[in-house]
């Protein structure tokens, strides 16, 4: 969601850079969208169509042309909705494109198809967006810029210099500036965390403890805001007296593994600043507890008032406060309801499914052999003889491998769209800057080419891209409705806060949920606590270690893999694990390490580093398994599900790590 500026000569693409006009981006791009210009021009894209010769999986293609391939994926998809409904359909397309219009245009034509719904998401943001809004309601957090007012930020669970780099940037002016303090809570060690003037080292799974630690230090030393609580929030009351008085500071160190002195000073900074900013990550959400954890530290402003002083509250996601008419784009028809396939349970529903079975497989801008969790169960759903799949693409991919046909995609450079941020409040107009690669084409231009052969008449599917925009603009409402279209389709950067008056509260009590019904409703505890997970604790008493999942500083999941710099810079498909863990395994710094559990096992290179805690092995993003010694962390990982929003779960992953011996092929 960056401001970018792309130099182009000749219709080539040759630097990228941040726009230095723009009031967010500031003129900084990260380290791996600065080097975007090697990523569409990589020698590793797809240049054409191309048809499978070989069995599934083994990559063997051959090029063919668009008009083929689109003819033949057309009488594919008619001839078995003919004999199974369209509900034999999938399409499976993500975020990969963040344009509004190449993302939700594939989603438009499978809805108008009738086909078998994606619950997309499940793999990244519906567990920690469901907790928020259960607690503060579907809006908007704290604008980052606001940050110009806070007194303190704290990062949670969020590696801000890894994965917020514009809002790192505007804290470190302040920490320059004015000294603002920042504190970070993070199990890893992270770059953020090396720059905090407090950092608690937190056991994995333990952030509802440590917030509700902090809430019963606030009400023990007088420092809960009463007013606020009172005008502003539920339930407070019935926290007070059933929860907190289980989380004294002794056993919340005991549950979280920081010292007592630590939650002390962390409870007596947050209590004492006028206007403290949590910046809330995903990585708490990312395991069986995790819709607990977000929503217990989302309700702590609430205690202090924060939520209702400039520069204070938290901020999670900003994109819900940015009202467009989506509708047109991603459901242009089609019935109303239809069944769904959760995005992590794809092994499983390719496997499963019945009545009708998935039968025909689209797959947009998405990596799941790699990034799904239960990789073998993807894979073997992937195999299936009886199985149509197409997969659009700019790379061949883990999942391209698996592919009838694979489509050559266009990158977003290479076309036109609209984008909206969904962690500050702005959007903006992303001109097609260059000619795309070879025969690639865009999401959006494939959704409309496959709903003509489809039949489907949707006038969507016949507009150009910047017509296809305004619509998004009928019946939207709040700030973004007012975006002048003469200044945006030239591209100036459109402001969409809301005026600012404390923290909205969207829930149905229009109040900051502390008790919440319709939690309660869906037999759900209605109030922030914090338990051990039996499953959890079984595989524990199996396995010693502890999977901690955190993002590269050089790859974004698989999406910057054809860039042979970043892969380098990144280093080879990693594991980390303390000093102490490394040595009671006799496993030395470069050794090449075998990660096992019930469900299988990889390898990868190890790397030993006081940056993680005893009893955790981090393992950074997800690797292609063509870069590591074998297999991707994927593997080990299953498809349960979070107690909120049906998210996935890769940290409730227990596992061992031993030599890998040297002689040892590839794992099957
Ligand atoms: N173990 C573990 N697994 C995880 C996570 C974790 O923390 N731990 N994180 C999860 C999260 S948060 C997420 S969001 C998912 C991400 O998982 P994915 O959505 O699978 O993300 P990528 O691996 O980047 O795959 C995106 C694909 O889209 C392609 N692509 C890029 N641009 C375009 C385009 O314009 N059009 C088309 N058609 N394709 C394009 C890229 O080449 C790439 O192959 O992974 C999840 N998986
Ligand atoms: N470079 C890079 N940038 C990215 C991505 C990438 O893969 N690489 N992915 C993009 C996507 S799709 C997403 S969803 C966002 C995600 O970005 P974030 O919201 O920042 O979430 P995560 O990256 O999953 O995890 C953030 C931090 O949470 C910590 N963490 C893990 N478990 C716990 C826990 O139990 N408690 C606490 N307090 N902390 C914990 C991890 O160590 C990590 O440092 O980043 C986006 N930006
Ligand atoms: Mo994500």
């Amino acid at each position: 969601m960056c401001s970018l500026i792309a130099h182009v000569d000749n219709g080539k693409v040759v630097r990228v850079q941040g726009d230095p006009d723009h009031p967010y981006t500031a003129g900084f791009a990260c380290g791996k969208v600065n080097r975007d210009a090697d990523l569409v021009n990589s020698p590793e894209r797809l240049k054409s169509p191309l048809k499978r010769t070989g069995p599934k999986g083994t990559g063997q293609f051959e090029p063919i042309s668009w008009d083929d391939a689109l003819d033949e994926i057309a009488s594919r998809w008619k001839a078995i909705i003919k004999e199974s409904g369209p509900l034999a359909l999938l399409g499976y397309a993500y975020s990969a494109h963040q344009g509004l219009m190449n993302r939700g245009l594939v989603n438009g034509l499978f809805h108008a198809l009738g086909s078998t719904r994606l619950q997309a998401g499940t793999v990244c943001d519906t567990c920690c967006e469901t907790a928020w809004d259960m607690t503060v309601g579907p809006v908007g957090g704290a604008d980052p810029e606001s940050v110009v007012h806070s007194d303190l930020v704290i990062a949670w669970g969020a590696d801000l210099a890894a994965t917020n780099v514009h809002f790192w940037a505007l804290v470190e002016t302040q920490k320059k500036r004015r000294g603002l303090p920042l504190i970070v809570i993070d199990p890893r060690r992270t770059r953020s965390a090396t720059a905090a003037d407090l950092y608690l080292p937190i056991r994995i799974g333990t952030d509802a403890a440590l917030a509700l630690g902090v809430m019963h230090i606030l009400v023990r030393d007088g420092l809960a805001n009463r007013d606020y609580l009172a005008s502003h929030t539920v339930g407070f009351d019935k926290v007070e007296r059933e929860i907190l008085p289980k989380f004294p500071p002794a056993r919340v160190a005991e549950i979280t593994g920081l010292p007592v002195a630590d939650i002390e000073k962390l409870a007596a900074m947050y209590g004492k600043a006028k206007a403290a900013l949590i910046r809330l990550g995903e990585g708490m959400t990312r395991l069986a507890a995790g819709g607990q954890a977000l929503r217990s530290v989302a309700l702590l402003p609430g205690v202090t008032g924060h939520y209702g002083v400039k520069g204070g509250g938290a901020l999670l996601l900003t994109a819900a406060s940015c009202d467009l008419n989506y509708a047109a784009v991603r459901k242009p028809s089609g019935p109303a309801t239809s069944r769904l396939v959760n995005h992590l349970r794809l092994g499983e529903e390719l496997l499963n499914m019945k009545d009708p079975p998935i039968r025909a497989l689209y797959i947009s801008a998405n990596n799941p052999a790699v990034t799904c969790p239960e990789v073998y169960k993807v894979q073997k759903g992937l195999a299936r003889e009886d199985l149509f799949t197409v997969v659009h693409d700019p790379f061949m991919t883990d999942t391209a491998k698996y592919a009838d046909i694979v489509l050559p995609a266009a990158s977003y450079l290479e076309t036109d769209d609209l984008y909206r941020a969904y962690g500050a409040y702005w959007m903006q107009w992303g001109q097609q800057a260059a000619t795309p690669q070879g025969e690639a084409r865009s999401n959006f231009d494939v959704a409309q080419a496959l709903a003509q052969r489809m039949g489907l008449t949707d006038r969507i599917f016949t507009l150009p891209p910047h017509e296809a925009a305004k619509e998004l603009f009928k019946g939207a409402t709040g700030p973004a409705a007012k975006a002048d279209p003469d200044k945006l389709f030239a591209g100036e950067p459109i402001h969409i806060a809301h005026d600012w008056a404390g923290q909205p509260f969207a829930t149905p009590s229009g109040k900051l949920e502390f008790h919440s019904e319709q939690l309660a409703r869906q037999g759900l505890p209605p109030l922030p606590d914090w338990n051990e997970d039996p499953l959890e604790a079984a595989e524990a008493a199996k396995w010693p270690l502890r999977l901690l999942t955190a993002p590269g500083y050089f790859q974004a999941h698989t999406a910057f893999s054809g860039v042979d710099f970043l892969r380098t810079r990144e280093g080879k498909p990693c594991c980390i694990l303390h000093p102490t863990d490394a040595e009671a395994r006799g496993l030395e710094d470069g050794a090449a390490v075998r990660l096992f559990n019930d469900r299988g096992e990889i390898a990868l290179t190890l790397r030993v580093s006081d940056e993680v805690q005893p009893g955790v092995v981090l393992v950074p993003g997800q690797r292609p398994t063509r870069e590591a010694v074998a297999g991707t962390i994927n593997m080990l990982c299953s498809d349960r599900y979070t107690d909120m929003g049906e998210g996935a779960t890769y940290q409730s992953t227990w596992l061992e790590v031993a030599a890998w011996p040297a002689a040892r092929q590839v794992a099957a």
